[in-house]
């Protein structure tokens, strides 16, 4: 039935294609305090129960409650990908795949471009002072499988400000994964800028690190920055299968005190918007467009973003 959906709409995806491939590709300034590192990892877990109609398993502890995967009370989510404790904030994008806002909204994201999913700030945990921020930006990729669309790779730029210690740390991600027969390979490539302002400098740095590890039983590649209460999951699609198991995707935790900018951290230039969004966030900026679809409001949006598609 996918199939025969791609087909009909053949020609604009041809035409989708070659709009965002076309996009601009920004060049990065390096600088001489950049190490580069790389983490690879193969993971094979079962996960948890086999739960949902469609045979998707649940993360490993959670409970199977009429075929749907229920996060423990405190916490929300969806039980195959993500629980955070409830005050936390959840933007996730899965299977083929569908966008949850920060807001509850729902939409698809067909189409094989790279995106930005969310821009935010947040407090700095175990900074010196209480002036030190978090900036939290995520990109994903789509591509283009047996007729449906998954997240391809993720990356994820971090950068953490510590005043006190007059440090700044920035941080790029870059997640990679594939999987086939249920063997997941996982390659995560880390930049890392450190640079020091101000007249003072210190031999020993209080920052954060970043380090993406991996879920070795419902095999994620996550990456967890206590400092900045932000937890990223990833989990590739398995390329040799329709039917996904473990229910592919990315998922963003981000905690209460985030805040948005008005030019990057809303909905159009991030998808998962904000948390004061609502549930009717995609089909209002689809009427407001003109379009008939929510789905293709969506799609405008990114398209005229033209995120750089390296
Ligand atoms: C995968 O990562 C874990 C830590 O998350 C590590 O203990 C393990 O050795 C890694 N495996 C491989 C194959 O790199
Ligand atoms: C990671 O870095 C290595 C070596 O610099 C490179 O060959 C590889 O393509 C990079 N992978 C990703 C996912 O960026
Ligand atoms: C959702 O938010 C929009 C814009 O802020 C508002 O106009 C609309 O009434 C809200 N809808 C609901 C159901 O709360
Ligand atoms: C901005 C910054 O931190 N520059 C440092 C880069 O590293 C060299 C030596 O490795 C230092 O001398 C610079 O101060």
């Amino acid at each position: 039935m996918a199939t025969r959906k791609l087909d009909r709409r053949l020609p604009f995806y041809v035409v989708v294609l070659v709009l965002c491939t076309n996009s601009v590709t920004a060049s990065r300034v390096v600088s001489s305090n950049t190490t580069h590192s790389t983490h690879d990892n193969i993971t094979k877990g079962d996960s948890g129960v086999s739960c949902t109609k469609i045979g998707r398993r649940c993360l490993t502890g959670i409970d199977c409650v009429d075929k749907e995967c229920v996060c423990p009370p405190g916490q929300k989510g969806n039980g195959e990908i993500e629980c955070v404790d409830n005050e936390n904030f959840l933007c996730t994008v899965s299977a083929d795949p569908h966008l949850h806002s920060y807001g509850l909204s729902r939409t698809d994201v067909d189409l094989p471009c790279r995106y930005r999913l969310t821009r935010y700030l947040t407090e700095h945990r175990t900074a010196a002072t209480s002036e030190s921020r978090c900036t939290v930006e995520v990109y994903v990729t789509n591509e283009l499988n047996m007729g449906q669309y998954y997240v391809r790779s993720v990356s994820i730029s971090l950068s953490a400000q510590d005043s006190g210690e007059q440090v700044h740390h920035e941080f790029e991600v870059r997640k990679f994964g594939v999987s086939e027969d249920q063997i997941f390979n996982y390659q995560s490539n880390v930049t890392r800028t450190q640079s020091v302002w101000g007249s003072a400098t210190h031999e020993t740095v209080n920052g954060v690190d970043v380090y993406p590890t991996f879920d070795e039983e419902n095999n994620f590649a996550v990456l967890w920055v206590p400092e900045c209460a932000t937890r990223i999951k990833y989990r590739a699609y398995d390329r040799s299968q329709h039917r996904q198991h473990q229910l592919p995707g990315i998922s963003i935790m981000a905690p209460p005190d985030s805040k948005f900018l008005p030019t990057f951290g809303n909905y159009p230039h991030s998808l998962c918007g904000t948390f004061t969004d609502n549930e009717t966030l995609y089909a209002d900026r689809a009427t407001g467009l003109g379009l008939f679809n929510k789905d293709l409001g969506v799609i405008y949006d990114i398209l005229t973003e033209k995120a750089s598609q390296k």
